[in-house]
């Protein structure tokens, strides 16, 4: 289908569901049922708050996943006995034609980890630290290769090559239910925290124009190639957006909202980035505030808003789930709207990086209190994740 042609169905679709344009639709009108019911559930999660980590199931930081064996371990679970409701993936380094992801991760392993936590019933979102498809360069080059890589670009085939790459794992992720095949529903997050400067697709690399042709041709490519079980997400980064004019400065490099299902933010920022001078208690507000804002901001587009990606690298604060977290995501009815709030990954010790970890595992001085925030009735955990691929009749 093309662009102006699938616009008009995702306007229709909003008109006739509510009368107006706050039906929440997938912006794909032909998502399968399953990832339909996925992006109406998330909705309904109302003040609930599913909890994700980034590579859960493939590594923790002590230990290294087995790609194929029937029982998925997660520091998490080995904490408070339930893995997360959410499971984080990075395909960074899938146009290389590696066998392995920027962090060693097998893609065929995390394509069973993927299978696996659809069947048990959790959710899985995929972004994308993607190298550069003009030169192979990581994600923190300080290039500019945006222009040459959209329509128009010279490069603009090597952009359609590595979403070919893409479009081939994500075909992988297929399993069969009962004598039927089911394409696992995925919240995608490409081209991720663009307002700030240190991708290549981010402010000061590319310009704004440049960055929506960018996320536009990513959609429609990957909509038009029938990637039907794909929840577009859109994620700038809170240290970048200025919380006094939210809607304005969230909406830097957003395409429309006929390109965008999922309204996120990562944030880092608030919960104790090292680089912020303010007290944790201006921090908080802001964290409150700024989620108020977020959800508000969903809300009136008529979708689902998350906390896409975030945390305290290397949890220096032993009460940070309790205290930090959990206070500001339920603070209030508006900021337990968000429907996750996803923690970046435990890095494996032995890899390097000493401290490079977001969530808590056993012996870990947070651990403690992450059991407290897990026995919180408004967090979801893969124990008591409600139906999600269905829808209630
Ligand atoms: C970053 C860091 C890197 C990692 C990348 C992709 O934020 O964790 O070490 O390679 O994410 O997972």
């Amino acid at each position: 289908m093309n662009r102006l042609l699938r616009r008009a169905c995702v306007v229709g679709a909003f008109i006739s569901v509510s009368g107006g344009l706050h039906a929440g639709q997938l912006i794909n009108p032909n998502s399968t049922p399953e990832t339909k019911a996925l992006y109406t559930n998330l909705k309904a999660l109302g003040e609930k708050v599913m909890f994700g980590h980034e590579d859960a199931f493939a590594y923790g930081a002590k230990w290294w996943g087995q790609g194929d064996s029937e029982a998925l371990n997660s520091d998490v679970k080995l904490v408070t006995g339930s893995h997360p409701a959410v499971f984080g993936v990075d395909v960074g380094a899938i146009g290389l034609g590696n066998e392995k992801n920027l962090d060693g991760v097998k893609f065929d392993d995390y394509s069973h980890y993927i299978k696996a936590m659809f069947q048990k019933g959790g959710v899985n979102t995929i972004s994308w630290h993607i190298y550069s498809p003009i030169d192979g360069h990581h994600s923190w080059a300080k290039t500019s290769y945006v222009e040459e890589l959209i329509p128009g670009g010279k490069h603009h085939d090597n952009l359609k090559a590595y979403l070919d790459s893409y479009i081939s794992f994500n075909e992988s992720l297929k399993v069969t239910v009962d004598g039927q095949e089911i394409w696992v529903p995925i919240i995608f997050r490409p081209w991720h925290e663009h307002n700030g400067d240190w991708f290549w697709w981010g402010k000061g690399h590319t310009s704004e124009q440049d960055y929506i042709a960018l996320w536009k041709f990513t959609v429609d490519y990957l909509i038009d190639k029938k990637q039907n079980n794909l929840i577009f997400a859109f994620s700038p980064d809170r240290s970048r957006l200025d919380i006094e004019d939210f809607e304005a400065s969230y909406q830097y490099g957003y395409a429309g909202d006929d390109y965008v299902d999922i309204i996120g933010y990562d944030n880092y920022w608030d919960l104790g980035h090292k680089a912020n001078e303010l007290s944790i208690k201006e921090q908080q507000a802001m964290f409150i505030d700024g989620l108020e804002k977020l959800t508000d901001l969903a809300e009136k587009k008529g979708k689902v808003s998350a906390l896409s990606e975030g945390g305290q690298e290397g949890i220096f604060d032993s009460k940070f789930w309790t205290e930090r977290f959990a206070a500001g995501i339920f603070a209030n009815e508006k900021t337990s709207r968000i429907s996750y709030a996803l923690v970046w990954r435990n890095n494996n010790e032995k890899l390097g990086k000493k401290g490079h970890y977001f969530g808590p595992y056993p012996e870990e001085h947070s651990a403690n209190d992450f059991k407290a925030f897990h026995a919180n009735p408004s967090t979801v955990f893969l124990n008591d994740i409600p139906e999600m691929y269905k829808l209630e009749h």
